[in-house]
């Protein structure tokens, strides 16, 4: 039988009707526009805009926001295209079982993993470097570090990472949140976001004064700019490559700040517990990322300016907690402002953490009930009504990775799954558009051929431009993920095994 054998829509809307067995419906607009917020600001605003702009942008930062940006609003609106008509939850999992069937559909949901898991795993990582800056680094390197990372002091003592032991407790804090319900974790975020962007407001209205001018001349990183050693003279920044300075350096940067927009497409993940889904979809995936775009961008122009880019570039000087570094060096007088700033964020990053791991969950549970994963992982806790056992599963998973990985490892990780799953979505509306055209569309993608191929090529961009090893480690997930499909998922797949007794897509298309 075909390996791209389609999930017929029909199925997939009976599927997101049949409530009483499911998930429960919750959510409001307000409450899935918090939820994208809720996803979207953390680690990427607060740590990689630093990073971009210490490794490959300089100041120019601010147009690798836009890039990104653009990047994100055209697969934006073809998410938004997906969710209101296909209103099931597993995101783009769900919407490529229908639109290109079962391998892709399975190689998209493989890919989510790395966007959703690692993407926790990433932000929890940030979590517990804000956390050692509140605590005046009081938390020794070995247990805040994973075994990957060293530095030597300024003693010349070098340390090395064991375990990365506060990521560890805010992933497990986070879970048993997640298993008592959707409800209260959708309270709890829709607080933070209101914390959050209280606080990025208020950085960029107080930091607009300290701007000096200087500090944005020029503007991208020159051609021909010297390495930077560290104290050991052990290598931390080359500006060498093709993606490391100029235009370039804006495209690499696109690439690093691409992580903060992730997050806006986990709003489609909840489309089952959504009450109005095909109105409050768009609403929610769109709303969230117009916001943030406007935000961060406005962001990356103050940081560059309050701090020049180059102090960015040293681990141990401003790229680890760098909005707070920036504050407590540049503006004098606002010293509390640096620890609001770390308080939010840690609370910040907590609600990242929490959609990125509801959001995995909510795809474990549909490919669970599609067959493709073990039936564990669809289980609804009796009382709470949540897939308690995803979450366990999840959180040992995400938990190896927050242990064990460096943060900039996981976060290009999760970048490159994302917009992996972004080229699909953009390139399966034009698809769906063509297969079943008279469908009901509550959303249509405006201009839908050009947004789907431009989104398509951007995003394809952004995946050229991310460091080669990075590309290497995610083809290997990539292969490990067919390796499984083959052996276990595709043998009990539920729609091969019923498709003797269900309509397949071909039925469904000739009974029309
Ligand atoms: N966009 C999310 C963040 O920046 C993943 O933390």
């Amino acid at each position: 039988m075909s390996l791209f054998i389609r999930k017929p829509l029909s199925q997939v809307l009976a599927q997101a009707a049949d409530n009483e067995k499911g998930l429960k419906r919750t959510l409001g607009a307000g409450n899935l526009v918090a939820l994208g917020i809720g996803a979207i600001i953390g680690a990427g605003l607060f740590v990689r805009t630093a990073a971009a702009a210490g490794q490959a942008a300089g100041p120019a930062v601010t147009l690798s926001f836009i890039i990104a940006a653009i990047g994100c609003a055209f697969a934006g609106l073809c998410y938004a295209e997906f969710a209101s008509m296909i209103p099931i939850a597993g995101s783009a999992y769900a919407y490529s079982y229908v639109t290109m069937g079962e391998l892709i559909a399975w190689i998209i949901g493989w890919a989510l993993i790395m966007e959703y898991a690692l993407g926790a795993a990433t932000v929890s990582i940030a979590w517990s470097e804000y956390l050692n800056k509140l605590l005046g680094g009081s938390i020794p390197y070995e247990w805040s570090h994973s075994p990957f990372e060293s530095f030597t002091d300024t003693a010349g003592v070098l340390h090395s990472g064991v375990i990365n032991a506060p990521a560890l407790v805010i992933l497990l804090l986070l879970t048993l949140l997640l298993i008592k319900g959707t409800q209260e974790s959708a309270m709890v975020n829709a607080i933070i976001v209101f914390i959050k962007v209280a606080i990025v407001i208020l950085f960029i209205a107080i930091g607009w004064q300290f701007i000096r001018p200087e500090n944005h001349t020029p503007y991208m990183i020159p051609e021909g700019t010297k390495p930077v050693l560290d104290a050991a003279g052990k290598e931390i920044a080359n500006y060498s490559g093709v993606f490391k300075h100029g235009w370039g350096g804006v495209l690499g940067g696109a690439a690093i700040v691409f992580f903060a927009f992730i997050g806006f497409d986990a709003v489609s993940t909840a489309a089952q517990e959504a009450k109005n889904p095909s109105r409050d979809m768009p609403i929610g995936i769109l709303g969230s990322l117009v916001v943030c775009t406007i935000l961060y961008i406005l962001f990356g122009h103050v940081l560059t300016g309050v701090a020049p880019w180059t102090d960015f570039v040293d681990p141990s000087k401003g790229r680890e907690a760098s909005v707070a570094y920036a504050i407590s060096a540049y503006m004098t007088g606002y010293g509390w402002l640096s620890t609001a700033v770390t308080v939010a964020i840690l609370a910040g990053f907590s609600s990242v953490i929490l959609v990125m791991l509801m959001g995995q969950s909510r795809i474990f549970y549909t490919m669970a009930n599609d067959g493709l994963l073990p039936k564990a992982f669809g289980d609804l806790h009796p009382k709470y009504k949540t897939p308690f056992k995803a979450n366990w599963i999840l959180f040992v998973f995400v938990g190896l990775f927050a242990a064990f990985v460096p943060g900039h490892v996981a976060g290009d990780l999760t970048s490159f799954g994302t917009l992996f799953a972004f080229v699909l979505v953009s390139l399966g509306v034009m698809i769906l558009r063509k297969k079943e055209p008279n469908m009901k569309r509550p959303f249509r993608t405006p201009a839908a051929p050009v947004v789907s191929i431009l989104g398509a090529i951007i995003c394809t961009g952004m995946i050229v431009a991310i460091d080669s090893r990075t590309l290497l480690v995610a083809f290997l997930w990539m292969i490990v993920g067919l390796v499984v499909y083959f052996a276990y998922s595709r043998s009990r797949s539920k729609l091969r095994s019923f498709s003797d007794v269900l309509p397949t897509a071909d039925d469904f298309e000739a009974r029309r």
